[in-house]
């Protein structure tokens, strides 16, 4: 049989050869299927009729890639073959393969495909029998990167990019009865993806969102937006969008605490804009007031725990509800607390929330890339500021036109899930990204798609900035400290002598180090947000350059970190979003690496940003240890980023009590109790 086949192949391979080459590809794979796009989002999905589809799937792990219907000789995976007689030649079985937990990823709970990035396929089998008149979706809460999807046999669609929720139709492909659900999950990057192929965090694949089937009525609500009017704190705007533009259909929105009631009629493109009167309590961190809002149609009623507030900025200040904020902040990666893998769940954010706001802190910065919705609604609850942002992270392929696809699909499902979020007052665009004018396009296509969305927001990305000539005056700055300090010794000094001869810088000038971020997409967003590592990375970009020991450096750079100025030419507040050392819990050697130079640096940190006016927010990298590829260093990294002021078990390093205690004495009490 075999040889018949592999008769059968040669000859048509060399046949086929013969007469074109992409026959001959098209004879071992088949062209591809058309995957169609997902729909668009289906909003307040907490309060529609699901069935959860979590728990235990089956997978199968797929290098080669050879189960999709066109890379395979056999049909593929979505064929599901099963064994009748036992005579069939079947290469996989979903039925008895290994199990895993969804939402989850694969690479953390299969220890064998901890660094394995391709496509692994997930199987779900349920039984569903739906009202005649419904519509029955899947919706998915995130999934990376590339994901497709098949119900009983069909091609559902495929979505590209992962983090963010996205739902298909499926109403055509159900059965009575049992179903059954595959999905081919691939967390392969590259560089047209977003992110990029190198990144500093863990590309966990697989579904890692909730999974359900979702149930609406033929003609049913998309999506409703509801928040407070910034100009008029007695009014809010309320925006609905029927699905398929059913127009002429009334709608009866209730805020039952505020006693408000009233019926709209959806226009003739489905939509109804208009502004409604209220006096609802303002949320803000002290009192995180939620009120509960009903929207309903004949066919259908949603809900949702709604806060209403304004975010602004004037000058160089932040306002919120018109009082002026300080974001005390810290920066997160999604991974909870003591458990491996992404978070996922209520639970996971209600922990990392819950143990973070021990720093005393009222803003997060939800790095570098969506979490799933529980974040945000837990944020809501405990009154906690969210900066949320997309993984638009260091240099990724600007000029490609499906990479922006990828990253202005994130931008919008990110932005129509969390709009009614009193919590989420930052959209970020994007983290670190090199200067250039295909990159200043592609960010502002990003910008403009907030607007469309939502203008009720602080607009930012993580700013690069600081020329290399104004980092060469930071190099000046530490030789002079180095040459009047005392402790240096004779060697050294006589470098920094030579160093400030050559630059005709007599020792007794007073210098300081100033960094004025530039970066031109400062212009288009409202806050200017910028990393920075003093006294953690800069000091070794000069060590060789300088011939001095890079203890040395550390040492006088914590000496000159107080008086540095950090500026911006955009009359905008400064947040810093990122600053920080890495450090392993219990090290205490007071060398690199050890709880006391990472508390040292906070010290020095924070003494310096409190001391620049501009600065109006931070959020230090990072709440918690998190796994990372780029992080190999034995006995101490061991693929974790430490920079974190907790372990990946939740044991509190020194630097955490150096900042709660910042955050609760010791930056301007007045402006930031709000
Ligand atoms: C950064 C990046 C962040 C990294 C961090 C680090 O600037 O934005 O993703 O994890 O530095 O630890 O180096």
């Amino acid at each position: 049989m075999l040889k018949i086949i592999y008769g059968f192949l040669i000859f048509c391979s060399i046949n086929l050869y013969a007469e074109d080459q992409s026959d001959a590809d098209n004879f071992f794979g088949r062209e591809a299927p058309v995957y169609p796009t997902p729909d668009h989002l289906i909003g307040w999905i907490d309060s529609r009729q699901i069935l959860t589809l979590n728990g235990e799937w089956s997978y199968i792990v797929d290098p080669m890639n050879n189960g999709l219907p066109e890379s395979s000789f056999f049909g593929g995976f979505p064929k599901n073959k099963t064994q009748k007689t036992g005579m069939e030649l079947i290469e996989y079985n979903f039925e008895t393969a290994a199990k895993i937990q969804i939402p989850g990823a694969w690479n953390a709970e299969d220890e064998k495909l901890f660094f394995y990035r391709g496509p692994v396929w997930l199987y779900k089998k349920f039984s569903h029998s739906a009202k005649k008149e419904a519509l029955v979706h899947l919706y998915i809460e995130g999934s990376n990167f590339t994901t497709k999807i098949f119900l009983n046999g069909s091609i559902v669609g495929q979505f590209e990019g992962g983090y963010v929720p996205f739902n298909f139709d499926i109403t055509e492909y159900l059965k009575e009865g049992e179903n059954i659900l595959l999905v081919q999950t691939d967390n392969t990057l590259n560089e047209s993806s977003v992110p990029t192929q190198k990144t500093d965090w863990w590309p966990w694949g697989g579904i890692v969102g909730d999974v359900y089937i979702v149930e609406t009525p033929r003609e049913f609500i998309q999506n409703a937006y509801l928040q407070l009017n910034p100009e008029n704190f007695s009014e809010a705007i309320f925006k609905l969008e029927m699905h398929d533009k059913t127009s002429g259909q009334r709608i009866k929105l209730e805020i039952p605490d505020l006693q408000f009631i009233d019926e709209f009629t959806t226009n003739s493109m489905g939509l109804i804009r208009e502004t409604i009167k209220i006096n609802p309590q303002l949320w803000s961190p002290s009192n995180p007031k939620l009120y509960e809002v009903i929207i309903s149609s004949n066919a259908e009623t949603i809900s949702d725990q709604i806060g209403f507030r304004s975010i602004k900025t004037q000058g160089q200040k932040i306002y919120l509800n018109n009082q002026e904020i300080l974001l005390k902040g810290i920066a997160m990666h999604s991974e909870p607390i003591g458990i491996p893998g992404p978070a996922f769940s209520k639970e996971h954010f209600h922990e990392l929330l819950s143990t973070a706001k021990d720093l005393n802190i009222n803003f997060v910065r939800a790095a570098h890339y969506p979490y799933t919705r529980h974040l945000a609604k837990v944020a809501d609850q405990f009154g906690l500021m969210l900066w949320e942002e997309v993984p638009v992270y260091w240099n990724i392929d600007w000029g490609n036109p499906q990479t922006l696809d990828i990253a202005r699909n994130q931008i919008t499902r990110l932005v129509q899930r969390d709009q009614n979020r009193a919590s989420v007052v930052v959209w970020s665009v994007a983290n670190e990204t090199p200067l250039s004018t295909p990159r200043m396009k592609f960010l502002h296509e990003l910008l403009s798609e907030i607007e469309v969305h939502d203008s009720s927001r602080l607009s930012t990305a993580a700013l690069l900035s600081g020329s290399e000539e104004q980092f060469r005056s930071l190099v000046l700055v530490l030789a002079l400290q180095g040459a009047k300090s005392q402790w240096v010794s004779p060697k050294e000094k006589a470098i920094f002598k030579l160093i400030l001869d050559q630059a005709n810088i007599p020792l007794d000038s007073q210098l300081s180090f100033s960094l004025s971020i530039d970066d031109p997409l400062g212009e288009s967003v409202d806050l200017i947000s910028y990393n920075e590592y003093f006294g953690w990375y800069y000091v070794t970009f000069f060590t060789d350059q300088m011939m001095i020991p890079e203890g040395t450096l550390r040492k006088l750079m914590f000496e000159v970190m107080p008086n540095i100025k950090i500026s911006s030419s955009f009359n905008k507040p400064i947040h810093i979003s990122e600053f920080g050392a890495g450090a392993k819990f219990g090290n205490h050697t007071n060398k690199i690496w050890s709880e006391e130079y990472q508390a040292e640096l906070y010290e020095r940190q924070l003494e310096m940003l409190s001391k620049n006016p501009q600065i109006q927010g931070i959020s230090p990298w990072v709440f918690k240890d998190f796994r990372a590829m780029l992080r190999p260093l034995p006995g101490i990294q061991d693929f974790y980023n430490r920079k974190g002021l907790i372990d990946e078990v939740g044991n509190k390093k020194m630097a955490f009590e150096v900042l709660a205690d910042f955050y609760e004495n010791k930056w301007n009490k007045k402006a930031s109790s709000n």
